[in-house]
């Protein structure tokens, strides 16, 4: 098994009571519609119960006596069972749908409805993962919608084809072959994301070419958008903001500049001439040597409003991101976005939405959540994660994202009390939002598998589950993608869910504990570079994150450092401020804390910091372990892959502890603990690695 077919696999249910209680129960399927997106609904629900049940299904309108499927929209629904769905259909959300049984003089129906055809199709998915995950479905009443209006993957793909942070191939998108190409991968991308709900999709780089925004390109676009479109996914794309004279031939990008207004709104009025229902722009302004408009003395609410005038007349939307800090702020890059943004708030027009990373620095193994979630009630703000690990071992470690997504998502921001989480932010509930979204940067490239790691998959499932509901567990996604990839035996799913839940606090482990952020190496990110202190700019540099001396180690942003602990709500100032309340899982990150400073646990920082340490390196050993004796029920490939990559896991987990202990031990100047496994090879050695060719680097960073 290659892993092409992610967690659709529809793979025949082997327990024969189970498929026969689900033969008995699907009898056979009533269908009513013909539309694209209904014939995508269709087309699924036909090959997911042929697969699982083994059985060849045939389509009719008509309604059979008992045991069928019944799946129409709200008006197409037999009227006999208009009395029964008449509460739920009231209760029912844009795009949500319902799944029920319902039971007439002893004849039994289960009926899949919407009061959109979207909605069909979304319950179409969901009603396969019941069966994929082997659940009941002789009681169902399921009344679901998505939490969030857009869930959207960002792709980091160049128009070469390379994937800025890609570790999974080359990009998806074959520019050369387009339009009149379409890969079959592109229909499959659709029906994977459909199947958990993502209903939008960024194509390019935020690291943007303007050649995308030529008619030459646009005809490509237009015809993705085409082979999406049937599964509810709308194409974006980012706008680079200097494009009116690098394709326009202006000989300014002044948003306030009448010529330059006219030129965006012109390119808007063309994008929608070919996709009518085109999402919006994606937006990196002044951040990473991106051009912006504070290149002519403007602001973000100046370039912002720009370009949502143009797509305002469409229905469509700006995200504009918050990624910045400058070469000129000597301030703690972790408080820049907040404190330029900030002050924003109520200026931005209503279909602009601020899109902000999970954590204020850049998608470290662990940050505390971005300040300025909930510090902006009168703007719309999204969530930012990154489904690709450009901080957390590439495609090559094993890390389940969810556990990492649902630690932000749950975080207490306290902004109106107790109990208002980072979560109600998102999902517009704290202040009645106009637009809500999400967004994960996409790890999905060329490979057979679509993600490198075979787990990887995983990340993309759990992140579009979340960007449907917020609230749900990590554990939950974690059971159903292992029960839809690979298998439902429970000698499997128990002891991998563990594991998968488990995997991250195991890379923060082994790789920043403590607190600890952004000592990987240089440009590419891949392994430990603590050491690494000449780059341009202070805060490309790891020991500005460190800052690491015979004294201690971390970065002070208590209100006696760089104060960023003042951008969070009082209750939190006061809780990270405090060396004492403070998280130890976040203590470096807050505070420069002495060598020989006790825990909680009694034992010094120092010490610590080395069994943690170990710690990642045994539990890495312990997945291995595991994963060995899973081979009953996995089939051969995968099993041999993840296996392959988990020995590599563990090399480098062994390399990221000694690496990091050698280097802080020239400060801490103290042995190393009973317990820690002593390094073999010397600081030098590893100070020497150099990986030039790694994947996914971005080619203008130095
Ligand atoms: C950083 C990446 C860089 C991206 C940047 C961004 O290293 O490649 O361009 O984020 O999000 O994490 O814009």
């Amino acid at each position: 098994d290659n892993g092409y077919d992610l967690w659709l696999k529809y793979q025949k249910i082997e327990n024969k009571a189970l498929l026969n209680t689900y033969k008995n129960t699907l009898n056979s399927i009533s269908f009513t519609g013909n539309t694209a997106t209904l014939n995508a609904a269709k087309e699924e629900i036909v090959r997911g119960l042929s697969g699982l049940l083994n059985h060849e299904y045939t389509i009719s309108k008509a309604v059979a006596s008992t045991n069928a499927l019944i799946i129409a929209t709200k008006e197409h629904i037999d009227s006999q069972f208009t009395e029964q769905l008449k509460n739920d259909f009231t209760q029912l959300k844009k795009n949500g749908f319902i799944i029920k049984s319902i039971t007439k003089k002893n004849r039994k129906y289960t009926i899949i409805t919407s009061n959109d055809e979207l909605g069909v199709l979304y319950g179409v998915f969901n009603f396969l993962r019941l069966i994929q995950t082997h659940k009941s479905i002789n009681d169902l009443h399921i009344v679901d919608a998505p939490t969030i209006d857009i869930r959207l993957l960002n792709h980091w793909d160049n128009l070469d084809r390379t994937v800025e942070r890609g570790y999974a191939g080359e990009s998806i998108w074959n520019w050369h072959k387009l339009p009149d190409f379409i890969d079959q991968r592109y229909i499959d991308y659709a029906r994977a994301n459909a199947s958990i709900g993502i209903n939008g999709t960024v194509l390019t780089n935020v690291n943007s070419n303007a050649l995308i925004l030529t008619p030459q390109y646009m005809e490509k676009v237009t015809a993705l958008a085409n082979v999406f479109r049937p599964y509810g996914i709308k194409v974006y794309l980012t706008a680079r903001f200097s494009a009116p004279i690098e394709i326009g031939g202006l000989s300014t990008a002044d948003p306030l500049h009448k010529e330059v207004q006219q030129w965006w709104n012109d390119k808007a009025k063309e994008i929608y001439s070919q996709i009518p229902d085109f999402g919006g722009f994606l937006v990196k302004a002044n951040s990473e040597g991106q051009p912006g408009p504070q290149n002519y003395g403007r602001n973000h609410v100046d370039g912002a409003k720009m370009l949502a005038t143009a797509v305002a007349p469409y229905g469509g939307i700006v995200m504009w991101r918050a990624f910045v800090y400058s070469e000129h702020d000597t301030d703690d890059r972790a408080k820049q976005a907040y404190t330029e943004f900030v002050p924003f708030d109520g200026q931005f027009p209503d279909n602009v939405i601020i899109q902000v990373k999970n954590g204020a620095i850049d998608f470290q193994p662990r940050e505390p959540f971005h300040p300025m979630f909930g510090a902006m009630p009168k703007t719309n703000v999204m969530m930012e994660f990154q489904i690709t690990q450009e901080y957390l071992g590439f495609s090559t470690h094993l890390v389940f994202l969810p556990k990492l997504y649902q630690e932000v998502l749950s975080s207490d921001t306290y902004v109106k009390g107790k109990g208002t989480t980072v979560a109600n932010v998102i999902d517009g509930s704290l202040h009645t939002k106009k637009i809500t979204a999400m967004a994960g940067v996409a790890n999905i490239g060329s490979d057979f598998n679509w993600t490198g790691h075979p787990f990887a998959q995983a990340n993309w499932y759990g992140f579009g589950r979340l960007a449907w509901n917020p609230h749900l567990s990590a554990k939950e996604i974690a059971d159903e993608w292992l029960r839809s990839t690979f298998s439902n035996k429970d000698e499997f799913v128990e002891p991998m869910t563990d594991l998968l839940i488990n995997s991250r606090e195991t890379v923060v482990n082994y790789m920043t504990p403590l607190g600890l952020h952004h000592i990987m190496d240089t440009n590419h990110h891949y392994g430990p570079g603590p050491w690494v202190s000449n780059l341009s700019r202070p805060e490309w540099n790891p020991v500005y994150y460190h800052k690491a001396d015979s004294l201690g180690i971390g970065f002070n942003r208590s209100t006696d450092g760089s104060n960023a602990v003042s951008q969070y709500s009082k209750e939190l100032k006061t809780i990270y401020n405090n060396l004492e309340s403070c998280p130890e899982e976040l203590l470096l990150w807050f505070h420069h804390v002495p060598w020989n400073y006790k825990l909680k646990n009694g034992d010094t920082l120092w010490n610590n910091m080395a069994l943690t340490y170990q710690k990642g390196v045994n539990e890495v050993a312990q997945m291995e372990a595991t994963w060995k004796m899973m081979e009953p029920y996995v089939d051969n490939q995968r099993f041999q892959e993840v296996n392959m990559l988990l020995k590599i896991q563990l090399k480098e987990a062994n390399w990221w502890k000694n690496a990091c202990m050698l280097y802080f031990q020239q400060y801490a100047n103290l042995p190393f603990p009973n317990g820690m496994e002593k390094p073999t090879k010397s600081l030098k050695y590893y100070q020497s690695l150099k990986f030039p060719f790694a994947p996914g680097i971005r080619p203008q960073w130095d």
